[in-house]
């Protein structure tokens, strides 16, 4: 039976596809033409299995732009999940607050998005169309979903997560390098909320095949703001931090898939 959702694991959220009933499991590696990924915390393969009674599919490790690959590269993988007839697109993330209000640990769903590179021209869908997929200018105005928002917020909302359940708008830079201090600043006057270096290709590529997309970012650092602080954005926080919200995070899909299940 093939699975209705697939979610893809952000850095250091790979436990999620770990906690799958009945998983057959796929490396990378063994399936034609996928890339690999390169960056520690995440793997490389693609887990099929159950969650709360549904079916689903993770991606357990995902590519970035900075590794090298192109941006289609990157969201060559959705297209492989909307082949195999996933309807539902659940992509996580790790990214730093911008947001004053954020704090460490917060779990933002993604209301909307801003892509720096996008903006400048790297569209995963430049290029010949492929008409199979989608059409040549799909709308972005709707890309994350308002039902699915709705039934994520809903699921925070029962497990009791409400104090550290936002929501706001996902910015993507290409990295690998953090931030500078005026550049942040930048983005929170542009109305970003958070920031990353990753999910805006695939969702992008999801909407194109009509994919339905819910995303998630968790807060795993506040970024710096002030030439007086001390503070610096690092990898190992990222990663700690995304270890004491995994159960959370897990418990949360695990809530919406049946949700999603009733529906
Ligand atoms: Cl502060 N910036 C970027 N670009 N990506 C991140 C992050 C910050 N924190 C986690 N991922």
């Amino acid at each position: 039976q093939c699975p209705k959702t697939a979610i893809i694991c952000g850095s250091g959220l790979g436990g999620l596809a770990d906690v799958l009933n009945n998983k057959t499991v796929f490396l990378y590696e063994d399936i034609p033409h996928f890339p690999r990924s390169t960056v520690a915390g995440h793997l490389g393969r693609l887990v099929f299995g159950e969650l709360n009674g549904q079916t689903c599919v993770c991606m357990q490790g995902r590519f970035h732009y900075y590794e090298g690959y192109s941006v289609s590269m990157v969201t060559f993988p959705i297209r492989v999940l909307f082949l195999l007839g996933v309807e539902i697109l659940i992509v996580t993330n790790a990214a730093g607050g911008l947001n004053p209000s954020f704090q460490v640990g917060d779990i933002m769903f993604i209301r909307d998005h801003i892509s720096m590179f996008g903006l400048g021209g790297q569209n995963p869908l430049r290029g010949p169309n492929d008409e199979r997929f989608g059409v040549r200018f799909p709308c972005m105005s709707d890309a994350y979903e308002q039902d699915l928002l709705g039934l994520a917020m809903e699921s925070a909302q029962e497990l009791g997560f409400v104090s550290f359940t936002r929501e706001g708008v996902y910015c993507q830079l290409a990295g690998p390098s953090y931030e500078t201090i005026a550049e942040c600043r930048v983005l929170q006057a542009l109305g970003a909320d958070a920031v990353g270096m990753s999910t805006i290709p695939e969702v992008i590529v999801a909407r194109h095949c009509g994919l339905r997309v819910l995303g998630i970012s968790l807060i795993t650092n506040k970024v710096v703001m002030s030439y007086n602080s001390q503070e610096k954005a690092n990898h190992e926080e990222v990663l700690h931090i995304s270890v004491v919200r995994a159960e959370a995070l897990q418990k949360l899909v695990t809530r919406l898939l049946g949700k999603l299940g009733e529906s």
